[in-house]
Parts: C-alpha cells; sequence; structure tokens
C-alpha cells in the first residue's frame, strides 16, 4: 500500500504523469524533419503523375536543367541505369521509384528535381515535359478482375491479371459442415472505405552523404528507423554502420510513416550523387493522394446460428484493393495482415476465410491509420454481421453477444483461426458499458420516442484485438523477427538514460517508459531521460505500429531494469556486508531481512557501480534487453453509442460514446484516456465523413482538407470513458496495448447505431462514412446504401 503511493509520487506504474515531451511541442520547440536545416542543403521536389494509368511516351527534361539554381533532375531511366527504377516493398512486391514504363496510379512518382530552394525545385518540375498515351483505368476489385482487365502490373512475370495474391485461413471442411447444421445462416456484404491516417506532419527525409567518411546520415519520418536502415543496407548495397537513420520529433504517424516512400530513395540517391544534403519535404496534396492509406476491403460474411442465438461457425471471404503496387508492411506470414483475429472474442467452434487482393490504378497502402495490420476491418466486419445475425435472430444485441462471449475461465483460448488470446472479463465490461449507457431506460425511451416520429438508436461494438507483434516463430518482416528493445544506463548519481527500439510519434513513450523504469528501479521517473529514433545509439527494434510498443518494448524496459537491480542487488550485498541471500527489494531500496532499517537506496548501488564495487566486478550499470514476446496481448473494448437520426434529412448525431477499455494495467492513465479519445475520433470521422474515393478516371477526389474531413472539436462528441483491468499473464507488468482499440472498435458502434435508428426500413446495411445522403436514401428507398 505505502509502495503503491510512494510509486505514485516518482512517477511510477499508474501515475497520470504530464507528458514530458509537450514541454517542447507546446513550445513550438519540437524538433521535426523540416525544422533541420544542413549547411550546404539542396531540396527536392516530386513531379506527380497527374493521370491513373498511362504509357509514358516521353520525358524531357531539358527546359527544367536550363533554370538557374537546378542541380539535378532524375527521371526513371536515369534510376534504371543504376539499377534503383525499382525497390522492393515490404510485402515481397516490388514497387516503382521513378516511372519508367508507366504510370499505374495518379500520383505517382515521374521525375524530381533537386534545386537551390523549393521554389525552384517545383517550378522546374512543372518544366518537364511528360508525353502519356492513356490506358483504361481501374478503380475497384470487380474491374480488376472482369474478363479483360488491362493487366495493371505488366512489369512482372508470371501475372497474368490483376490478382496480387490470394490466401486462405481457417477450416474449410468443418465450416461448411457447420453451416449445412445451422438452424440460420446471417449473411452480410459491406465495404471499409480507403481512409488516409493524415498525421498533421507529412513525409519528408534529410539524405546527408558525406564522401569523406562514406557515411550516410538520413533524417527521416518514420516510425521504423532500424527497417529503413536495413533496407537501405540492402537495397542500395551500403555498409550498415555507414547507416544512421534518425527520426526526430514526429508530427504523428498513424502507420502512415511505416513503409518505404519513393521520396527517400530519391533523397539518399541525389545526396550521393551530389555529395550534398537533400531535402524533401511532401506537400498536404502529394501526401493524401499518393502515400500509405488504410483500408479498402469488401467482405462477404456468413455467420452460421443455432435457433438460441449460438455461433456455430464464419465464413468470410475478403476482396482488398492495394493499389498499384502491394506495398503492405505487415507480418510476412499474412497475407491480409490479421483480418483472421476477427471472431477472437466469442467462441465459435469453426471458421475460415478467403482473401484476395487486387491491384488497382490507385495509390499503394492499406495497412494504416490505428488498424493494428487489417485489425481495423476484422473487428469492423464482426459487430456488423453480429448486429445483423443478433437481428435475423430477433435477439437482444447484449444478449446475443453475451451468449456467444469467452468465459472468464477459459483463457488462454484457441480461436478458429488459431490465435491464442491470453486473459480477459468480456462480460464485465459489456454490464459496465451498459450500466454507464442506461441500456433498459434508453430502449424505453427510444420506444416512446418512436410514437412520436423520432427515430433513436443504439449500437454496441465489442472487440478484443492482437497487439504486439510478435512471437518470433510467427512474425517477421522479410524475415527479421519481430522481437524489440530496451538499453538502460545507469550513471553514477542514479540518473539514468534508457534508449528502445520503437519509435513514438506522439503516444508518450519519453513518459511512460521511465514510468515503468520508475516501478521497476525506483528511480523517480523525472530523473530518466528517453531517447527512441536514432539507429546509431538505439539498440535493434521494429518500431512502432500496431500498438506493439508497451507490449514488445515496453516488456524490454521492464526487463532490462530487471537486468540492472539484479547488479544492483550484488552492490548492495558488498555495500551492507551480507551476502545476496539475506537482502530484500522495496521501491528503490535493498534492505536487510533481519535488520530493516538497514539499507542502501538505488542511487547509493549506482555510485557504488562507479567508485566502491567489489573485487571481480565490471564496472557500470548498464544492460540491454531483447524481447521475444511469448504471445500477443489481447485488450478488450466495448464501444456503445446512442444517436439520433432526423428522418427528414438523414443527419444523424450522436447523443452519448461511452468506452469501456481493458487495456491491463494502465502505465499511465491520463495517455491511455489521451489515446482512446484520439481514437474514438478517427472512428468517429470514419463512421460519419472520411473517405478516399476515385472517379471513374482514377482521379483522387479528396486530395484536400476542405474535400476530407479531419474532426475538430466542433464535429467531434463527447466521450464517457470507463476502465477494467484484467493484466495480460504474460506481460512483465501486466499491460496490454491501446493505441489503436477505439479506432479498431469504434466505426462499428456509430454505424450500428445509425442501423439501430432506421431499422423499421429493413434495410441491413449503408456503408461507412454514413453521409446524410447514404441514410436518406435508405430512409426514403429501404435499400441497402453501398
Ligand atoms: N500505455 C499505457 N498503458 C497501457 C498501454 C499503453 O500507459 N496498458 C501508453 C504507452 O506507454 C504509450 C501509449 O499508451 O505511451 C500507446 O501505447 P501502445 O498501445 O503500446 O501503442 P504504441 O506506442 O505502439 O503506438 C502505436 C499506435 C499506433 S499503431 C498508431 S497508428 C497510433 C497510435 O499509437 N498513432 C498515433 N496512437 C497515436 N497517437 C498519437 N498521438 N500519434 C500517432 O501517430
Ligand atoms: Cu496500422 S497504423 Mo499503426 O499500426 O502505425
Amino acid at each position: 500500500m505505502t509502495q503503491a503511493k510512494d510509486e505514485i509520487k516518482i512517477g511510477g506504474l499508474g501515475a497520470s504523469r504530464k507528458r514530458v515531451e509537450d514541454n517542447r511541442f507546446i513550445r513550438g520547440k519540437g524538433r521535426y524533419v523540416d525544422d533541420i536545416v544542413l549547411p550546404g542543403m539542396l531540396h527536392m521536389e516530386i513531379l506527380r503523375s497527374p493521370v491513373a494509368h498511362a504509357r509514358i511516351t516521353s520525358i524531357d527534361t531539358s527546359k527544367a536543367w536550363t533554370i538557374p539554381g537546378v542541380r539535378l533532375v532524375l527521371t526513371g531511366e536515369m534510376m534504371a541505369a543504376r539499377n534503383l527504377a525499382w525497390m522492393p516493398t515490404l510485402s515481397y512486391d516490388t514497387q516503382a521509384v521513378l516511372a519508367t514504363d508507366k504510370v499505374r496510379f495518379q500520383g505517382q512518382e515521374v521525375a524530381c528535381v533537386i534545386a537551390d530552394d523549393p521554389y525552384i525545385a517545383k517550378d522546374a518540375c512543372e518544366a518537364i515535359v511528360v508525353e502519356y498515351e492513356p490506358l483504361p483505368v481501374i478503380v475497384n476489385p470487380t474491374q480488376a478482375l472482369a474478363d479483360g482487365a488491362p493487366v495493371i502490373r505488366d512489369d512482372k512475370e508470371n501475372q497474368p491479371d490483376n490478382v496480387a495474391f490470394t490466401w486462405e485461413v481457417g477450416d474449410r471442411q468443418g465450416t461448411d459442415d457447420a453451416f449445412a447444421k445451422a438452424d440460420l445462416v446471417s449473411k452480410l456484404d459491406l465495404h471499409y472505405p480507403r481512409s488516409h491516417p493524415s498525421p498533421l506532419e507529412c513525409c519528408g527525409s534529410i539524405a546527408d552523404f558525406d564522401r569523406s567518411t562514406s557515411k550516410l546520415t538520413v533524417y527521416m519520418t518514420t516510425q521504423a528507423p532500424h527497417i529503413i536502415r536495413a533496407a537501405v543496407a540492402l537495397v542500395a548495397e551500403l555498409p550498415e554502420h555507414m547507416i544512421r537513420i534518425i527520426s526526430p520529433d514526429l508530427g504523428g504517424g498513424f502507420g502512415n510513416k511505416v513503409p518505404v516512400y519513393p521520396g527517400y530513395v530519391m533523397s539518399i540517391l541525389a545526396s550521393i550523387l551530389l555529395e550534398r544534403p537533400v531535402k524533401w519535404i511532401e506537400d498536404k496534396s502529394g501526401n493524401l493522394i499518393s502515400t500509405g492509406f488504410g483500408r479498402d476491403v469488401y467482405l462477404h460474411g456468413e455467420l452460421a446460428l443455432r435457433k438460441d442465438g449460438k455461433i456455430l461457425a464464419v465464413r468470410m471471404h475478403t476482396d482488398s484493393d492495394h493499389g498499384a503496387f502491394f506495398a503492405d508492411a505487415q507480418p510476412s506470414k499474412f497475407k491480409i495482415g490479421l483480418m483472421h483475429s476477427t471472431f477472437a472474442c466469442y467462441d465459435v467452434p469453426t471458421a475460415h476465410l478467403t482473401a484476395r487482393g487486387v491491384y488497382t490504378n490507385k495509390a499503394p497502402g492499406g495497412v494504416a491509420y490505428r488498424c493494428s495490420f487489417r485489425v481495423t476491418e476484422a473487428m469492423y466486419f464482426q459487430e456488423r454481421m453480429v448486429q445483423a445475425a443478433a437481428d435475423d435472430l430477433g435477439m437482444d444485441q447484449a444478449e446475443f453477444r453475451r451468449r456467444n462471449f469467452v468465459r472468464d475461465d477459459d483463457f488462454p483460448h484457441r480461436t478458429p483461426f488459431g490465435f491464442l488470446t491470453d486473459s480477459g472479463q468480456y462480460n464485465k465490461c459489456l454490464d459496465v458499458g451498459l450500466e454507464a449507457i442506461g441500456y433498459a431506460d434508453f430502449l424505453t425511451e427510444k420506444a416512446e420516442a418512436k410514437k412520436r416520429g423520432r427515430l433513436l438508436g443504439i449500437g454496441i461494438s465489442t472487440m478484443t484485438e492482437p497487439l504486439g507483434a510478435g512471437n518470433s516463430r510467427e512474425y517477421d518482416i522479410l524475415g527479421i523477427k519481430m522481437f524489440d528493445s530496451a538499453e538502460l544506463r545507469v550513471h553514477m548519481t542514479g540518473k539514468a538514460i534508457l534508449r528502445t527500439g520503437a519509435k513514438s510519434q506522439g503516444q508518450g513513450h519519453e513518459t511512460t517508459w521511465a514510468q515503468i523504469v520508475a516501478h521497476e528501479l525506483g528511480i523517480p521517473a523525472d530523473d530518466i531521460t528517453v531517447e527512441e529514433g536514432d539507429t546509431d545509439t538505439a539498440p535493434f527494434g521494429m518500431g512502432t505500429y500496431a500498438s506493439r510498443s508497451t507490449p514488445v518494448a515496453g516488456a524490454a524496459v521492464a526487463m532490462v531494469s530487471r537486468k540492472v537491480r539484479a547488479k544492483a542487488r550484488k552492490l548492495a550485498a558488498h555495500l551492507l556486508e551480507v551476502s545476496e541471500e539475506d537482502i530484500e527489494w522495496e521501491l528503490g531500496r535493498f534492505y536487510v531481512r533481519s535488520a530493516p532499517a538497514h539499507g542502501v537506496t538505488i542511487q547509493e548501488c549506482a555510485m557504488a557501480a562507479y567508485s566502491n564495487m567489489p573485487d571481480g566486478m565490471e564496472p557500470g550499470l548498464e544492460n540491454v534487453s531483447y524481447y521475444d514476446p511469448p504471445n500477443l496481448t489481447w485488450p478488450f473494448g466495448c464501444y456503445i453509442a446512442t444517436v439520433e437520426v432526423d428522418p427528414q434529412t438523414g443527419v444523424w448525431d450522436v447523443l452519448r460514446m461511452v468506452a469501456v477499455d481493458d487495456c491491463g494495467v494502465r502505465i499511465n492513465p491520463m495517455i491511455v484516456e489521451g489515446q482512446i479519445m484520439g481514437g474514438l475520433t478517427e472512428a468517429y470521422a470514419m463512421a460519419s465523413n472520411q473517405f478516399i474515393t476515385f472517379d471513374a478516371q482514377g482521379n483522387c477526389v479528396g486530395s484536400n482538407y476542405m474535400d476530407y474531413m479531419l474532426p475538430t472539436a466542433w464535429e467531434t462528441p463527447g466521450y464517457e470513458l470507463h476502465e477494467v483491468v484484467t493484466p495480460s499473464p504474460h506481460h512483465p507488468i501486466g499491460a496490454k496495448g491501446v493505441g489503436e482499440c477505439a479506432t479498431v472498435g469504434g466505426p462499428a458502434a456509430f454505424v450500428n447505431a445509425v442501423l439501430d435508428a432506421i431499422r423499421d426500413t429493413g434495410v441491413r446495411n449503408i456503408d461507412m462514412p454514413l453521409l446524410p445522403d447514404r441514410v436518406y436514401e435508405a430512409l426514403t428507398k429501404r435499400h441497402d446504401v453501398s
């Protein structure tokens, strides 16, 4: 009890410590890539294709070269001469760095100019004359798969069509058998539209090649600096120790900053050729049109049901639109990310999933925007199917979920697709949510309102998701196992520096990692500096995405602290002149078991490590830990929204939004709540308004913030947050990931609520975003709207 109180005082586990990084962010002192100015630095601009699919017949750069201040103009042909026109993607495909043969999406990189300032570079881009011979354009899977569709990837051998991959998982025969025995089969077709992560800061890089040392330093907006270093070493064939990737402060990432972009590669090549630093900063439209988007998946889903509400089996087929290149950053083994984590919180005996990915004339991507490797889609599909099934059975939404939830005493639980979930209290979370929203009262209110022509609805979404990829048996990216790391160095006065292989983009690692060390060692969090993102100093790690940092790097922080504590214990035994076995530990202090008043602090041990170590002991107090997680962590979320739909216009308003999150032990409750509020806002954005779409010619509609909505405080509803704590049994401090939960689980709550409000129309689905005209069409024409 006293320990817990002391722990809050030193900013340990459970303290809502203010974010230390905000001190510089709110004072305008953050150091983002674009803030960095190097002596002699040049600027790069990219010329992008105005059309979605066309053969390039000629590129004339002669005029651009004549503009004063232009230092270099690069085209695909020049890249090809250096064998760099194409680069490998993180999903074993290839992607054009600069187009050589044809352009395959609007916004694709065609040429670039390096000049003395960005304006000259931009003007010179406009002076490049490119002739295009238009080709038929494909903007969705139906067109991509149609007979006689033009083959987009004619650059690849053995690619007769537009299928990027097919993949399946689960038990086909067992699922067919279960469907044959079902009392009822509930079916649903859905589309999760393409959306964009839209971090405040776009992508960019400054490459600085120094011929005298042969060292390449690249400042880069990347969530995974070590993966980039490995990619540069392998693709550019540069020695790895001569490459330093620095990811400084990032203005948000949201998955946008995981892929390797052509702009990075071109700035590196330009710097090597010119022997000057070269800066590339993407503009907003370039970012919205061409960089890693999220989603764009179509589902056909079926549930086999027993009359009493038991789910007997799940059958799903997805068609996903990957754009022109299959460039998703995801564990190599799983072609459609972790889509098969679907239905993990329900006790489903058998399931089967088939997935097909297609190429289209759109920008590459798909795994981004708080998706946990497409778990966003998996849980949206799940919770929409659950609502439709309950309706088909004529059963209460909450009761249907309750009947199928995995029980608290049934962990670890094997899901129908083979995952092992670690812990949870699903019914309790649902109870807390229903109680908070006043479920029974709302149903009465809704019935009363209906008599007066008002349309009220309630939507529930409950889900568990796999966070913390992942154990080396199953998770790798291009063969590199997905462990993570932490290195802790305690200085002689008991202050410390911690480095990890993760990379915060705004999540608050500088604050929370120090809290884990404080918890393990009793060193006040304020005495610990946290540093991430520099490959010359940080231990190798796979970076931050899929909410893996707390489950993996966070675990490494706890483990390295324990290693340091083990050495400190030896130092304490020496100082206290007793044997190690006679020593006890309490927060920040070792003491003699038989004489508790006789003790030494962790700071005294630190000093001894440099000034008074026992004979034969190596000096210093530091260590490193590489953590290979035994399993993923499985947080749970229960999101409940109530809405009112205007029958005259289709406009809908959120009345209340209740969120119950169980992410195990919370390191910093305030930061966790911030993550959840941000996540819910993104969920609301996608449910109500946000999508990137394309016209028939493949022109991107929504390439600016007039058309693409980012909700502000004005549009954002209020949230009521609640917590349940079920520690992860295999994580050293019992924490589970949380960074993406609310975005993953939230959308279905809003959509289910609107569909509940208009249930009398018999409409089973309106695809996101639920724009008023779509809702109005459903209300008046009484058919599904997609
Ligand atoms: N945390 C905690 N207790 C827990 C779990 C987490 O205190 N039980 C804290 C962590 O210490 C960390 C934060 O919450 O400070 C998020 O932790 P975690 O769930 O481990 O997620 P990551 O740090 O790996 O962040 C990645 C996740 C992803 S994948 C996207 S996308 C996303 C998100 O985080 N992008 C973000 N949240 C974001 N928040 C901001 N501000 N900016 C982004 O770009
Ligand atoms: Cu899928 S977006 Mo986050 O995993 O970086």
